[in-house]
């Protein structure tokens, strides 16, 4: 199994996950370490390590010939970079995903392609309709929009090539290795480091927040018993928890009151809601998430995730005094 971006967040933890639930396959990894990208997280683990951009066509050629599957996690994935300098994202999502098509069809290889929630744009704070698998696309950010277009290529190497592939979309995710810019944990490693957590805008946007593992075991799930050709969307239904529920409960669960976070300057354009319609993958292929509480959701998962980055400082102690710089440059 050759898995693209294995040094960044989801893809640690799925090869994580695999190593330890499907211990047969052989893994292969090819990531450029980009600022998001760590081989640390990686170091030890039995897998053979390519550090290499998936535009490289070379270098992709080779590693896909000699693999019977590719998991694509490889992307410039953050909204607020992408404001800041759609160019990566171009590269990388759609000549990136382009380059590893091309290779795949050449040597009749399976692909799986992780796509995202935002694909769909967003809901209205009142809109309790969920996005489906038929949801038409309305992407709102270079990021998202990038993401799109990487789907759309998929799609047609399928039905214009043939190629075997799948596509997911999961919404957000959240647990230990994610990269100290994302919402969660910022929020963490704020107030570990004695800062104040931030909260953009009033916080009543919603994610339809997973664990990093559930996205992991559904992925396994449509590699085991998806149909070639179809797309699945993943989701936990924790689409009633707003960012001001999540930022309290970090708090919380941090030993301060729920209300010690601060309000910052809103993300242009920001998505309002995201909530996912995963019945498909949970009826078809038997699939479903482990971490659901009845209040937030999220409660153990998050307990866990605290845990990691209370334990693994070197994770994100060196970065943090410059991911916070580059927020206070744009007042967040
Ligand atoms: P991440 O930013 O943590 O990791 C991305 C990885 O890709 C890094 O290791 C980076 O070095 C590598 N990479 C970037 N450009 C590359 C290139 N040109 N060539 C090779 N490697 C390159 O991202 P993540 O949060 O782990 O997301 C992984 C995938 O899942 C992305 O495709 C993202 O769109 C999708 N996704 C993420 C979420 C989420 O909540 N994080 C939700 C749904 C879907
Ligand atoms: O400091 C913050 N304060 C805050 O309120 C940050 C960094 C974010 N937010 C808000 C913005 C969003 O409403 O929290 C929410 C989550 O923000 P991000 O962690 O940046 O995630 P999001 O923009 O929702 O996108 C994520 O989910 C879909 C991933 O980064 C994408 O890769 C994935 O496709």
């Amino acid at each position: 199994m050759l898995v693209t971006g294995g040094a960044g967040f989801i893809g640690t933890n799925f090869i994580r996950y695999t190593l330890k639930n499907f211990p047969h396959y052989e893994i292969s990894v090819l990531d450029k370490l980009t600022y998001a990208g760590n081989f640390n997280n990686l170091r030890g683990l039995d897998i053979r390590f390519t550090q290499g951009d998936i535009c490289d066509t070379n270098v992709v050629d080779s590693l896909v010939s000699q693999a019977d599957i590719v998991v694509h996690f490889a992307a410039e994935s953050h909204n607020d970079n992408s404001l800041r300098d759609p160019s990566p994202f171009i590269y990388t999502n759609l000549v990136g995903t382009y380059s590893l098509l091309e290779a795949v069809r050449r040597h009749e290889v399976r692909f799986h392609h992780i796509s995202t929630d935002e694909v769909f744009g967003d809901l209205a704070l009142d809109d309790p309709s969920r996005f489906s698998e038929t949801t038409p696309y309305r992407p709102s950010s270079p990021y998202s929009a990038t993401k799109a277009g990487s789907d759309h290529l998929v799609r047609a190497w399928v039905r214009s090539f043939g190629i075997a592939a799948t596509i997911s979309h999961c919404s957000n995710n959240y647990g230990p290795y994610q990269h100290i810019e994302k919402f969660i944990p910022r929020q963490i490693t704020n107030i570990l480091s004695g800062r104040t957590p931030k909260l953009y805008g009033t916080g009543e946007q919603v994610r339809d927040w997973i664990h990093v593992d559930d996205h992991s075991a559904a992925v396994h799930a449509i590699l085991s018993s998806g149909t070639l050709g179809e797309t699945y969307v993943i989701g936990a239904d924790n689409d009633h928890v707003n960012n001001r529920r999540v930022i309290s409960l970090i708090c919380e669960l941090m030993g301060l009151s729920p209300d010690a976070y601060e309000h910052v300057a809103d993300r242009p354009g920001h998505d309002q809601r995201y909530a996912m319609d995963s019945s498909k993958i949970r009826r078809e292929l038997g699939w479903k998430p482990r971490y659901t509480d009845t209040d937030t959701g999220m409660r153990e998962g998050l307990e866990h995730t605290i845990a990691w980055y209370r334990e693994h400082e070197e994770f994100w102690l060196a970065d943090k005094a410059q991911v916070e710089q580059s927020y206070a440059e744009q007042g967040q």
